[in-house]
């Protein structure tokens, strides 16, 4: 079969351009016509066509080259036959592409020869820690690494921090030893049975750790950290960040016919991809990996809040910097996740709110002859133990309102647990930890455990466990103010608390007004699980069960 030189044609008057894009690899077929390369002059970006059908030989330019017309900027077998040719160099150079999968396949052998089995080195052996179950949660950002190669650890020392939405943990040594090399970097995401650290550890009644000139081959080793053995594939980086920008009406958009023409059969919009290439062009890439981002957010039901999908009309954002000074920051990961949450539950929930007064003059002066008991338990009784014990006692008497829907099997969950989550306000946003069985505990121990769990969370340490399986929530604001809110269902349960402040109120008894504190209760459910005559009921019943907390005790 004939090879052929691939040239520059006439550029239109253009002397010199620079080549911006190499849109084909050795070995790709071709159609006649099809783009090569792009090129860029002063004042266009041209692809250079495929001059016949054929197989892609050699391409002996690269991105930021300058060429000219005639310039050779590759060869190709004319013939179009894409599987594979018998012509001696078109066969060296497939060589080439099968010997570079071969030694990717030997670097994954070699990495699968460093998995876990652990090997004994005279009374110390070696063992590789592997990422423990991390509470449901995958692909977690390493924010931290907490040890070095050479240091000497006790079983439980932190070896690395890792951070989900909602909380940062420590992965602890399940050993006590030396640390070997260490297999994750910062920034990497990890999931549960990864390699994490390779560590020299003391058998019982045996010797001290190895020293590093014992320890296995580095090249091995070497082998494992770039290609961790078991390793699940990495998804790409967070599609919506790396990929997502809000347009810039007017904005100049760098990309060459061929990305024009993908990105508008794929009807995306470029003002909204960001490029990766030079000088910000957007290349190919960077619309598929665009346009995979959307799917994944859709079939997920996570939008990026304002920025549409599912059929909901995007939020087109104006250039505020036309009005004024503005700066821009990234949003926090809780900040993102809530925002997602809410919308989510805004989105998907017909919500419905229920406002009622309870009358807690008793509730407090008991809560306020507490003080002293509470001061020696250390332990501070706030309204919030009492609304958590008579939420608890509504929803066994309303069972309706401990379910969540499954709409795909037209099924209702029914719980047979009554777990609350309390929304906790942070310095980095909005937490819920949950509280388990709450019908099950005392008033006390509400109190200590609601206040521990409201300090993790300011504290960022929340375990997710406890950040799950919630009934129902509480959501108080009473310590701050107001009157009374619409709260959101935090999907899936069906419905939520608000709580605000008690302020002293004239309530008519029949015959005087007495001065009664009364709270403010704002219960928002989900109408497709809960009827308002039920919504009526509990709060009602929660009116009762805090109006006379004797009731809570039967
Ligand atoms: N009416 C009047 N006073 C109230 C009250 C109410 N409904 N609820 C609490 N208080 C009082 C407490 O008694 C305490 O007063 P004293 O110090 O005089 O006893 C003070 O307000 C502060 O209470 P607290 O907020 O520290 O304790 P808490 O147990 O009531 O609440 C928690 C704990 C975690 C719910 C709360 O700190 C919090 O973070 N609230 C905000 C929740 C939130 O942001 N919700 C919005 C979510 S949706 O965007």
């Amino acid at each position: 079969m004939s090879e052929q030189e691939i040239k520059v044609p006439d550029l239109g008057g253009a002397d010199e351009v620079e080549v911006i894009e190499v849109l084909v690899s050795q070995g790709d077929s071709v159609e006649e016509e099809d783009p090569i390369l792009t090129v860029e002059s002063d004042k266009a970006s041209v692809e250079l066509p495929s001059p016949g059908a054929g197989k892609i030989t050699k391409i002996t330019v690269k991105v930021g080259d300058k060429v000219k017309e005639g310039d050779v900027v590759g060869m190709m077998e004319a013939g179009g036959d894409a599987g594979g040719s018998d012509d001696d160099k078109g066969t060296g150079e497939q060589a080439g592409t099968d010997k570079d999968q071969e030694a990717k396949a030997q670097s994954e052998d070699k990495a699968e020869e460093t998995k876990p089995a652990p090997k004994k080195s005279g009374g110390s052996r070696k063992e590789t820690v592997k990422v423990p179950p991390l509470d449901g949660f995958d692909n977690v950002p390493v924010i931290e690494i907490n040890v070095s190669e050479g240091d000497e650890v006790e079983v439980d020392d932190a070896l690395v921090t890792v951070e989900s939405d909602k909380a940062t943990m420590e992965i602890p040594s399940p050993f006590a030893g030396k640390i070997g090399k260490i297999l994750v970097s910062e920034g990497d995401k990890i999931s549960e049975g990864l390699d994490l650290v390779e560590m020299t550890v003391v058998e019982e009644g045996g010797e001290e750790p190895a020293s590093e000139a014992e320890e296995p081959s580095g090249d091995a080793r070497q082998e494992g950290k770039s290609e961790p053995a078991g390793k699940p594939e990495e998804p790409k980086p967070a599609p919506a960040s790396a990929t997502y920008e809000p347009p810039t009406p007017g904005a100049k958009v760098h990309a060459g016919p061929a990305v024009r023409k993908l990105a508008r059969e794929f009807g995306a919009d470029l003002t909204r991809i960001k490029g990766s290439g030079p000088k910000g062009r957007i290349l190919k890439d960077d619309v598929q990996a665009y346009v995979k981002s959307q799917l994944q957010q859709t079939q997920q039901g996570s939008t990026v809040a304002g920025g549409g999908g599912a059929g909901i009309p995007v939020v087109k954002l104006p250039d505020f910097s036309q009005f004024g000074d503005i700066e821009r920051e990234s949003m926090s990961r809780v900040m993102f996740a809530t925002a997602n949450n809410m919308q989510r539950s805004w989105l998907n929930v017909p919500h419905v709110t229920q406002f009622e007064d309870a009358d807690i003059t008793d509730m407090e002066s008991f809560r306020k002859a507490q003080k002293a008991a509470g001061e020696k338990k250390g332990v501070k009784m706030t309204p919030l133990p009492f609304l958590l014990k008579a939420c608890a006692t509504a929803l066994a008497e309303l069972p309706q309102f401990n379910v969540s829907l499954d709409m795909e099997r037209k099924e209702v969950v029914r719980k047979q647990y009554i777990h609350i989550g309390i929304a906790v306000d942070t310095p980095h946003g909005l937490m819920v930890p949950v509280i388990r069985d709450v019908d099950k505990k005392g008033l006390w121990e509400l109190a200590a455990e609601s206040a521990e769990l409201a300090q993790k969370a300011r504290d960022k340490q929340l375990k997710p466990a406890e950040m799950q399986g919630a009934c129902f929530t509480i959501t108080s604001l009473g310590g701050i103010g107001g009157t009374a809110f619409t709260p959101i269902v935090n999907t899936p349960e069906v419905a939520i608390l608000g709580v605000s402040k008690a302020a002293m109120k004239p309530v008519w008894d029949g015959k005087d007004f007495q001065p009664r504190l009364m709270l403010p209760l704002s219960l928002s459910y989900d109408h497709r699980a809960v009827n308002g005559a039920d919504a009526a009921r509990f709060t009602t019943l929660l009116s009762q069960l805090l109006g006379d907390i004797r009731s809570l005790l039967l």
